[in-house]
């Protein structure tokens, strides 16, 4: 539905690199409706939480270290539109770049899985859970019209 939200997240190596605003752009231009944005050095506790479905795995501890350590902020944003989850998902590109095609994200800046630069919902759980994680309680995620949708979507 036109309802659909999703997480969508630069990592810190994204914002190190300047690459912020290229990424909102990709979602601005498509034509999606941005309704939640924030800049934040996540907690330990946070990030393994985001991440829970990954805590047995061997590199956990590292991209925990990664997400956290302060060495640059993460850039958390919900976006809104039609079939955003698995758009946005396309759009960011394979897991691992060095399977990401052009014109994706990560196959237009990214070399290894380990410094990936963004994060997106990979399903409506997911999507659900991480909005809640990253902006829920505080009334962080905004609710407006765009005047651009008729435009937009038909
Ligand atoms: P995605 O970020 O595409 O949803 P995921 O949820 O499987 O991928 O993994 C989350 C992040 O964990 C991923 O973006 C980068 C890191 N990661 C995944 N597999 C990895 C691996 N084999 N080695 C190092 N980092 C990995
Ligand atoms: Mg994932």
């Amino acid at each position: 539905t036109a309802k659909e939200r999703t997480f969508i997240a630069v990592k810190p190596d994204g914002v190190q690199r300047g690459l912020v605003s290229d990424i909102i752009s990709r979602f601005e231009r498509r034509g999606y409706k941005l309704v939640g944005l924030k800049l934040l050095v996540p907690s330990v506790g946070l990030a393994k939480e985001h991440y829970a479905d990954l805590s047995s795995k061997p590199f956990f501890a590292g991209l925990v270290d990664y997400m956290t350590n302060g060495k640059a902020p993460v850039v958390g944003m919900v976006w809104e539109g039609p079939a955003v989850i698995k758009q946005g998902r396309v759009m960011l590109g394979a897991t691992d770049p060095k399977a990401a095609g052009p014109g994706t994200i990560r196959g237009d800046y990214c070399l290894t899985i380990g410094r990936n630069i963004c994060h997106g919902s990979d399903s409506a759980e997911s999507a659900q859970k991480e909005i809640e994680l990253w902006f829920g309680g505080r009334g962080e995620v905004v609710d407006w019209a765009s005047n651009n949708e008729e435009w937009v979507v038909s």
